[in-house]
C-alpha cells in the first residue's frame, strides 16, 4: 500500500483479504471486517490517492488450501511451449490503478506473463540499454536487479544516460500475454484495476547466478538465533528464507550443474561452517567485489590480512584491498552480503553493524515495492 506515484514513500503493508482489496478498490472501503474486532486495515486510506499490490504471490503458497485452490486448476503454460508448468510454478498480481514494479531486471529465466483481467503497463529495454539504466544490487536480492534511477519520473540531470536508452512500451489488455526475454529490464504499472499471472522459465545458463544466491541463502539460514538482527539484513523484510535444506538442494544442483563438487555438509559450529564452505571450490563462483564496505574497519583489515597469509591464491585477491575499501560500490551484491554474513555467524556484534550498513543502502535506494 502506497501514496502514489512516489518514489522515496515508506510503504505500508498489512494483512487483508482480496475481497477487502476489491471492496476497497471499488470504492467501498471498511464494509468487510477481519475480524468482529478488526476493520478492514485498508480503510484509513483512499483508493483515488493510494494503491494497493498483492504482488509475487507464489500461488500454491498463497492459495493451497483455501476456496481458491480452485481457480489454480485451469493455470497450463503448455499452449506456449512449456508443458508441466501449472499453478506450482505460476505467481499472482492483483494490483489497483497505479500500483507498479520499480523498473528492473530478473537474474534468472525468461518470463512469461498473462493479463487475466485489466490492463497493465510494460516498458521494457533491452539488456544493452543495463548500463544506461544505472543498475542497483541490494543486500539479499539476488533474483532481481533494480535501476537507481524512478523511470516513471526520470530525471535526466541526475541519470542523463537514461536519454539515450530504447524502451519498447507493451499495453496487455486480459487476454493477452508476453514473453519477457532473459535479462530484459521492466518497469510495470497497473492502468487499471488488475490480475495477472506469470512464470519464470528457469535456463541452464543460470547455473552461476544460481549458486551465488544459494551461497548467500545458505549464510543467512545460519544466522544467529536473534531474528530481530537477522530480518535486518534482508532487503525485503517479505523475503522468504530458506530453510537450510532448501539452501543445500539449490547449492547442489547448481554446483551439478557447473561440474562442481558437492556442497559440503555444513557443520553445525558457525566458525567451522565458514571455514569449511570457503574451502569449497563453489565459493571462489561469488564473482570478486572490490569492497567489504559492509564490514567494520577492523573486520576489513583482519579479512585483508588473513587473505595475505591464505596459501589459496584464488581466494586472496577476492577479500578486498584497502584501495578498494576506501570507494564502496554504489550497489551491493551478493559478494558483500556473503562477506558480512561471514563475519555475522562468527561475531554477533557485526549482526548490528551491518544491519546498518543494510538499512542505509536501503535508505539510499529509497522506496521498496509492495503492498
Ligand atoms: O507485474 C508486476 O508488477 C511486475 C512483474 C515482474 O516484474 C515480472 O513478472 O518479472
Ligand atoms: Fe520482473
Amino acid at each position: 500500500m502506497a501514496a502514489g506515484p512516489q518514489w522515496e514513500a515508506e510503504n505500508v503493508t498489512f494483512s487483508a483479504t482480496v475481497r477487502q482489496l476489491l471492496d476497497w478498490a471499488a470504492g467501498r472501503p471498511g464494509k468487510r471486517r477481519l475480524s468482529q474486532d478488526e476493520p478492514s486495515p485498508l480503510a484509513p486510506y483512499r483508493p483515488d490517492t493510494h494503491w494497493a499490490y498483492y504482488a509475487y504471490k507464489h500461488i500454491l503458497q498463497e492459495f493451497g488450501d483455501s476456496p481458491y485452490a480452485a481457480a489454480k486448476l485451469g493455470i497450463d503454460w503448455s499452449m506456449f511451449g512449456f508443458p508441466g508448468r501449472g499453478a506450482e510454478q505460476s505467481t499472482l498480481w492483483l494490483g489497483t490503478p497505479g500500483a507498479h514494479t520499480l523498473c528492473h531486471r530478473d537474474t534468472y529465466g525468461l518470463n512469461l506473463v498473462t493479463q487475466l483481467v485489466g490492463r497493465k503497463r510494460w516498458t521494457l529495454f533491452p539488456p544493452s540499454d543495463g548500463p544506461r539504466l544505472y543498475p542497483t544490487r541490494v543486500p539479499y536480492e539476488e533474483s532481481t536487479v533494480f535501476s537507481a534511477a524512478n523511470l516513471r519520473r526520470p530525471d535526466f540531470n541526475k541519470f542523463p544516460d537514461l536519454a539515450s536508452t530504447q524502451p519498447h512500451i507493451v499495453e496487455l489488455t486480459a487476454g493477452e500475454t508476453l514473453l519477457v526475454p532473459r535479462h530484459w529490464w521492466h518497469l510495470v504499472e497497473n492502468l487499471e484495476t488488475s490480475v495477472s499471472i506469470n512464470t519464470w522459465i528457469e535456463l541452464p545458463c543460470d547455473a552461476e547466478a544460481r549458486l551465488q544466491e544459494a551461497l548467500v541463502r545458505t549464510m543467512v539460514s545460519r544466522l544467529p538465533a536473534d531474528a530481530a538482527s537477522a530480518r535486518l539484513l534482508l532487503n525485503d523484510p517479505m523475503e522468504e528464507c530458506w530453510p537450510l535444506d532448501t539452501c543445500l538442494s539449490v547449492l547442489q544442483q547448481s554446483a551439478a550443474a557447473l561440474s562442481l563438487p558437492p556442497a559440503p555438509t555444513p557443520p553445525r559450529d558457525r566458525r567451522a561452517f565458514w571455514a569449511t564452505y570457503r574451502a569449497w571450490p563453489g565459493n571462489r563462483r561469488v564473482p570478486a567485489c572490490p569492497a567489504t564496505a559492509l564490514l567494520r574497519p577492523e573486520v576489513q583489515r583482519e579479512q585483508t590480512a588473513s587473505a595475505a597469509s591464505s596459501p589459496d591464491p584464488v581466494v586472496s585477491p577476492r577479500l578486498g584491498s584497502p584501495e578498494s575499501a576506501a570507494s564502496p560500490p554504489a550497489g551491493l551484491g551478493a559478494r558483500e552480503v556473503y562477506l558480512a554474513l561471514a563475519e555475522a555467524v562468527t561475531d554477533p556484534q557485526t549482526v548490528a553493524a551491518a544491519a546498518e550498513a543494510f538499512k542505509r543502502a536501503l535508505r539510499r535506494r529509497g522506496g521498496a515495492q509492495i503492498l
